[in-house]
C-alpha cells in the first residue's frame, strides 16, 4: 500500500516526488476534455492539482465529482506556475494521475471555496462550515487554550475535578437557570461550578481547576452570551491575600498569548476574522474599579458607582488602550452591590469588595475574587441577599466544617477567543452552539 501523506507533509517533500494522500475536493475549474485544475483540501494545507490526461472520459469523470467529495489522490510534485502566497497551501502543484473517489459529498448547502458572508446560513450548516480553513485554525486554537490552561495549573500543584452539573439550587442566584425534573424533584442545570468548586476547598484540596460546561437560561441574542459555555475555573486556599488569585490567572493567560503568537493557524484565523497583535504589558495593568470610574468621569461619562453597562466597559477598555498601551488589564475592587453573595469584602470598607473582572479589548472575559470562608457571615450575607437556605443546606454545610481563606476566578473559553481574536461572536468560537434559537421547535 502506498504511504498516506496529509498535505503538511507533502511541504516536506521535493520536486519529482511521488505522493498519495487523501483530501476533499475544494474547487475545479473545467478548461476543457483534456485539462482540469483542481484544488484539493484537507485538514490543514491545499494544494492545486493538474489533470491532463488522454482518455478523456476519465477527466470528464472526474469534472463531475461535486466538491467537498472525499478522494485519494496520487501524482507527482511540480513547480508551481506561480509562486504561493496563503498560509494554507503548500509549496507545490501535484500532477495529478490517480483518483479514487473514496466517498462523495451531496446537496451543499454552499460553497466552501466562496462561503457565504452571512453567519445563520454558515452556522446553519455547520459541517461543512467547520470544514473551512478558518474554522480548522480556530479549533486548534481553542484546543491550544484548554491545554494551556491545564499545564500551566498542573505545573503549580492544582488539581483537576469535574463537579456535578444536576445542582439542587442555582448556583450563582440570578433568574437565568434550567430546571430540569430530576426524579419527581426539581434541579438545576450548574450556572457555574462556584459551590462545588468552594466545598472541594473546604474538603481540604487546596488548589483545583475544572474544564466543563456551564448553563445559563439566557434568553437574548446578544454576541457574549450562550445558553451553554465552557468554564475555564480555578478555586485555591490563598496564604495572604486574594491577588494570589489573579497571579494564576494572570500566568495562564500571558502563556496563551505568547503561545498564540507562535501558532501558524492565528494567520489563517486572521484570513477570515483580521485582528491585530494582542498588546499586553509585562507587568499587568491592574485598576481600582474607582479609578476606572474616574477615567469615564474625566471623559465626560456620566456613572454611577454601582456596576459598569457594557457599553462603558467597552468605552473604559478604548481609554485604557491609550493611556496605559494595553489590550489586557485587570479591573479590581468591584462594589458589594454588583457581586453574588459568595463576594468577600473589602476589610477596610464594606462597600467595596476583593474581587475584580478581567478584560481583553474592552470586554470581559473573567470574574474572580476572595470568597466568604466564615459560615455566620456566609448565612448573613445570603439573607441579606434576599436568598433562601433550601438546596444549599450541602454548601453550607461545608463551611460549619471551617473552610480556609479562599478565593477563585471562572473565564468563559469562548469569550477569550472572541475577543482576543475579534471573532465580534461568541458563537463562532463554538463548535455546535447553543442560544435561545438553537434547538428544533
Ligand atoms: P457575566 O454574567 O459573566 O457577569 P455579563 O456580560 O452577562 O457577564 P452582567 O454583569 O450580567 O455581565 O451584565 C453586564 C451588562 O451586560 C449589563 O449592564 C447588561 O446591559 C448587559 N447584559 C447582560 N446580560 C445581557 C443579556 N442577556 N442580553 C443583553 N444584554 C445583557
Ligand atoms: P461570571 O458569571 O462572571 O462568574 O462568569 C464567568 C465568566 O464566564 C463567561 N460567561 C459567559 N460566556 C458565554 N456566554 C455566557 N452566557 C456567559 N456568562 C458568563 C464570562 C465571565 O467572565 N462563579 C463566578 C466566577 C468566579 O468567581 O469564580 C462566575 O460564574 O467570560
Amino acid at each position: 500500500a502506498k504511504e498516506l501523506l496529509s498535505l503538511k507533509e507533502v511541504t516536506e517533500r521535493a520536486i519529482g516526488d511521488e505522493v498519495t494522500f487523501r483530501s476533499r475536493i475544494h474547487h475545479q475549474r473545467n478548461v476543457s476534455k483534456n485539462l482540469d485544475f483542481l484544488l484539493f483540501r484537507d485538514q490543514t494545507h491545499s494544494i492545486q492539482g493538474v489533470l491532463q490526461h488522454d482518455t478523456s472520459h476519465f477527466v470528464k469523470w472526474v469534472q463531475r465529482l461535486e466538491p467537498e467529495s472525499l478522494v485519494q489522490i496520487t501524482g507527482t510534485l511540480q513547480q508551481p506556475p506561480e509562486p504561493i502566497r496563503s498560509a494554507t497551501f503548500t509549496n507545490f502543484e501535484v500532477k495529478v494521475y490517480s483518483v479514487h473517489l473514496i466517498n462523495p459529498a451531496r446537496d451543499l448547502a454552499f460553497d466552501n471555496y466562496d462561503p457565504p458572508e452571512t453567519t445563520q446560513h454558515r452556522l446553519n450548516n455547520r459541517i461543512l462550515d467547520l470544514r473551512h480553513p478558518s474554522n480548522q485554525a480556530l479549533f486548534r486554537i481553542r484546543s491550544m487554550i484548554t491545554r494551556v490552561f491545564r499545564e500551566t495549573l498542573e505545573n503549580d500543584n492544582f488539581v483537576e475535578i469535574q463537579t456535578p452539573k444536576l445542582q439542587p439550587a442555582a448556583t450563582e442566584s440570578g433568574a437565568e437557570v434550567f430546571k430540569v425534573n430530576y426524579f419527581g424533584r426539581r434541579a438545576f442545570l450548574a450556572q457555574s461550578p462556584q459551590l462545588a468548586k468552594q466545598m472541594t476547598i473546604s474538603a481540604d484540596f487546596g488548589k483545583v481547576f475544572e474544564v466543563g460546561p456551564v448553563f445559563r437560561a439566557e434568553n437574548s441574542n446578544t454576541k457574549r452570551h450562550l445558553a451553554e459555555y465552557t468554564g475555564l475555573d480555578i478555586e485555591m486556599a490563598i496564604a495572604h491575600d486574594y491577588h494570589e488569585v489573579i497571579a494564576q490567572v494572570d500566568k495562564f493567560l500571558k502563556a496563551v498569548f505568547v503561545a498564540l503568537h507562535k501558532m501558524p493557524e492565528l494567520q489563517v484565523v486572521r484570513e477570515r476574522w483580521p485582528s491585530e497583535d494582542l498588546v499586553w504589558l509585562d507587568e499587568t495593568l491592574i485598576l481600582t474599579f474607582p479609578e476606572g470610574l474616574q477615567m469615564l468621569r474625566d471623559d465626560g461619562i456620566d456613572v454611577e458607582e454601582e456596576d459598569l453597562s457594557t457599553r462603558n466597559e467597552i468605552r473604559l477598555g478604548e481609554l485604557v488602550k491609550e493611556k496605559y498601551h494595553t489590550d489586557y488589564y485587570i479591573l479590581d475592587k468591584f462594589p458589594a452591590n454588583a457581586r453574588p453573595f459568595y463576594t468577600h469584602k473589602d476589610a477596610n470598607d464594606p462597600k467595596w469588595t476583593n474581587s475584580f473582572d478581567i478584560f481583553i479589548r474592552g470586554q470581559e472575559i473573567c470574574s474572580g475574587g476572595q470568597r466568604i470562608h466564615n459560615a455566620t457571615e456566609l448565612r448573613e450575607n445570603m439573607r441579606q441577599a434576599g436568598m433562601v437556605e433550601d438546596g444549599m443546606e450541602a454548601y453550607l454545610e461545608a463551611f460549619d466544617l471551617g473552610a480556609p481563606p479562599h478565593g477563585g476566578a471562572g473565564l468563559g473559553l469562548e469569550r477569550i477567543l472572541a475577543w482576543t481574536l475579534k471573532l465580534n461572536d461568541v458563537r463562532y468560537a463554538t463548535m455546535y452552539h447553543r442560544d435561545p434559537k438553537s434547538l428544533p421547535e
